[in-house]
């Protein structure tokens, strides 16, 4: 049997690497010092428990029981403002399932954090790699948003790298989560058992027009990146109209505005600009109408527009048993407490689908908050989410 007291303390335990912010928040980002240290922590914890602990180029790390295994887990980077239970949870939860089956004589399980799942220099970079969505070449090229490359940022990763870790190893993939968004909080429900996750794209775009003087510009010989990204912002909602659902969303999550000062009519801009959706036709013709505006506003107010390259996942279905196996714990431990759901958040199951059954078990946000230091879940409901992800490993 799993034991929720010992959970509880390692996912508090885990929170304490980067701890910041206000309630229970985290900064973690991937391959940051608190982010090592807390590999390091969770690797001593595989191994107490009894597992082989490996780490691969990337700096995704396994606890690896003997022989072909189940694997469980999630991501343990964060947000550069994250909560303490996105991925936490699912590898915590992962640890102790591990763990309590090694224990009792159970079924051998392997324990997973995925690195830089959060996207500091892609879109759930660690698992793309490991399973081959993503060349290592061109991660190693990815940059973040201070122009550090992934190539130099795991080279920090030293002596923890012990090689490369056979995706054939393992049966399947279940990933506990927190929902992240309000359907269970508003429902009532205490599980949601992942149905399809969606799609994503996720590109960086820069509006290059000149640099000037604010007080002696006329306004009509400007070339103003700011304007051009706000007429970019606005006319995107109004070209979109025609093409995207109510479930559709797209985001400009990050600006950087050169020189970024009072006085000055900014001449450069770079933006990411991110849509997500559960068709891969639909993100395709979105893409289409974001290259033609952006086109049109360099255009008609003399800035030049280019486009970094194109990162993204497609929608993925779950596995149908592995998902009738979450059901049906779910009906235990929860009994008509609980629904099926899609995923509206990207996680590394849907890399991990290309090799395996893949299925993904939540739990109810507080709120429906995440990505934000007031992430949370109550406890009592942690506990429901990890007896279900025990049960539907073949712990009774
Ligand atoms: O952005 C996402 O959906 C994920 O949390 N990285
Ligand atoms: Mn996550
Ligand atoms: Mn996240």
């Amino acid at each position: 049997m799993v034991n929720p007291e010992r959970f509880l303390a390692d996912l508090h335990k885990l929170r304490s690497f980067g701890a910041s912010g206000v309630g229970k928040g985290v900064v973690r980002p991937a391959y940051s010092d608190a982010d090592l240290a807390a590999r390091d922590w969770l690797g001593a914890q595989m191994r107490d428990a009894g597992l082989d602990v490996q780490t691969d180029g990337m700096g995704n790390l396994f606890g690896l029981a003997e022989g072909r295994s189940l694997l469980l887990g999630s991501h343990s980077d964060s947000q550069p403002e994250g909560g303490w239970l996105d991925g936490a949870l699912g590898v915590i939860a992962a640890l102790e399932v591990a763990r309590s089956s090694r224990e009792s004589g159970g079924p051998p399980v392997s324990v997973v954090s995925f690195q830089d799942e959060e996207g500091r220099f892609g879109v759930t970079t660690g698992s793309a790699v490991w399973a081959g969505h993503l060349k290592q070449t061109d991660a190693d090229a990815l940059t973040d948003h201070t122009g550090v490359s992934l190539a130099h940022a795991r080279a920090g990763l030293g002596r923890r790298v012990t090689g490369p870790v056979d995706t054939g190893r393992f049966t399947g993939f279940i990933e506990m989560h927190i929902e992240q968004g309000p359907t269970l909080d508003s429902s009532g429900d205490r599980i949601g058992v992942v149905t399809d996750i969606v799609g994503i794209r996720d590109m960086r775009v820069t509006f290059e027009g000149e640099q000037n003087h604010a007080g002696t510009t006329p306004m009509h010989l400007r070339r103003d990146a700011f304007q051009a990204l706000a007429a970019f912002s606005t006319g995107l909602s109004d070209r979109f109209r025609n093409i995207v659902t109510p479930q559709t969303v797209w985001t400009i999550g990050h600006v950087s505005l050169h020189p970024n000062a009072s006085s000055i009519v900014p001449g450069r801009v770079v933006f990411s600009m991110q849509w997500r959706d559960a068709q891969s036709d639909r993100l395709a013709r979105m893409e289409t109408v974001i290259r033609a505006l952006a086109d049109e506003i360099a255009e008609a107010r003399g800035l030049t527009v280019s486009f970094g390259p194109m990162l993204g996942l497609d929608p993925v279905a779950m596995d149908a048993a592995l998902r009738a196996c979450l059901e049906d714990a779910a009906e235990k431990e929860a009994p008509g407490a609980w629904r099926m759901m899609p995923s509206g958040a990207l996680h590394d199951a849907t890399n991990v689908a290309a090799l395996m059954p893949v299925a993904m078990v939540f739990v109810p946000s507080i709120g429906g908050i995440s990505h934000a230091f007031e992430e949370d879940t109550a406890e009592p409901d942690l506990v429901c989410g990890l007896r279900v992800l025990a049960r539907a490993a073949g712990l009774g």
